[in-house]
């Protein structure tokens, strides 16, 4: 839908767009007026994204079924339950939608998400997803490189990492009443894992707008790394010159680093990382390092001992 389209173009001649808000907006109407429309929540939810193929994409592997991708998630923001986050989603509004662009940059900005949509193509990027709890997908995510969004932003010379904090909302969030994490939820790269071309802001997965649970309207999919670095409905993003807090960091530092490279060779203190099970599949397979995304990311670690930085 917004491919191409850059900043000069009116947001009035993206028509896909404002059909898709529309459709949103038809949405809230039909809900107040409770008329008990049963229509596809599909329909409600998501639009069609279109995304070019990026040559970044893992080929050769099965994708992982949509209905597993929207349906065993982690989003502890609104349960802990891998089934929490498409049940309890839903009430999650996320239009209007504005990210906080502050720290070490030359002008700090809130950027509308519309406006974050234009400045970048969207591509389809098929990666693979390994979770620390030992499971994997293959998931094909629409987005765009977060590089994009840096260069826009021109971050001073003090910026040496990305903190990504993501939305809190007590009224739609469940979870919150918890203190299952130190809310709200945080993320952090290293500038250089932040620039590397692998990492995207993903707004949709299998060319449909990404639903709630899988942290619409934008998140983080960095696939070198453990998914919980993958951030959901992000609303802030701060450069900092000090390495940041994290949210797993923080409430459980000697099971989850800052790092969090997928590892076979460091298990997680109460179990093993060299292997994981493929959503759908009966049998483990063998983790692979860095994901399997050594070639892109491993000059990024060189000289690191990721033994003590994992
Ligand atoms: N805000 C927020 N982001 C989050 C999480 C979370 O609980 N809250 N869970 C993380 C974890 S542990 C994983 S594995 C991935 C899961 O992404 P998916 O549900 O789209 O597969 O989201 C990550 N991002
Ligand atoms: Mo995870």
């Amino acid at each position: 839908m917004l491919i191409g389209k850059k900043p000069d173009i009116p947001s009035s001649e993206i028509t896909p767009k404002s059909l898709w808000l529309d459709r949103r907006r038809f949405m809230t109407g039909a809900a107040v007026l409770g008329a008990g429309l049963s229509l596809p929540r599909q329909w409600a939810q998501a639009a069609p994204l279109q995304a070019a193929k990026s040559p970044l994409s893992t080929t050769g592997e099965e994708l992982t079924p949509l209905k597993d991708v929207t349906t065993y998630n982690n989003y502890y923001e609104f349960g802990t339950d891998k089934s929490d986050p498409a049940a309890n989603a839903g009430g999650m509004k996320t239009r209007p939608w504005t990210v906080e662009i502050s720290g070490e940059v030359a002008k700090p900005v809130t950027l509308g998400i519309e406006d974050i949509l234009r400045l970048a193509p969207v591509e389809e990027r098929i990666y693979r997803h390994r979770c620390v709890e030992a499971w994997s997908m293959v998931i094909p995510w629409n987005g765009f490189p977060l590089s994009a969004l840096i260069k826009h932003i021109e971050p001073t010379s003090k910026a040496n990492f990305v903190e990504f904090t993501t939305i809190a909302d007590r009224a739609s969030m469940p979870g919150l009443a918890y203190p299952y994490l130190d809310w709200p939820y945080r993320e952090g790269l290293r500038m250089d894992e932040a620039m590397n071309p692998l990492t995207i802001l993903a707004v949709g997965l299998y060319g449909e707008t990404l639903e709630n649970q899988n942290g619409a309207p934008l998140r983080l999919v960095v696939p070198w790394k453990y998914g919980f670095k993958g951030a959901k409905s992000i609303v802030r993003i701060r450069f900092v010159s000090d390495q940041p807090a994290t949210a797993w960091n923080t409430a459980n530092p000697s099971e989850y680093g800052f790092y969090s490279n997928v590892n076979p060779n460091v298990d997680h203190p109460r179990w093993t990382q060299a292997k994981e099970r493929r959503i759908g599949d009966f049998l483990r397979r063998p983790t692979l390092m860095f994901n399997g995304y050594g070639e892109q990311v491993a000059n990024l670690y060189k000289g690191m001992d990721l033994k003590t930085y994992f």
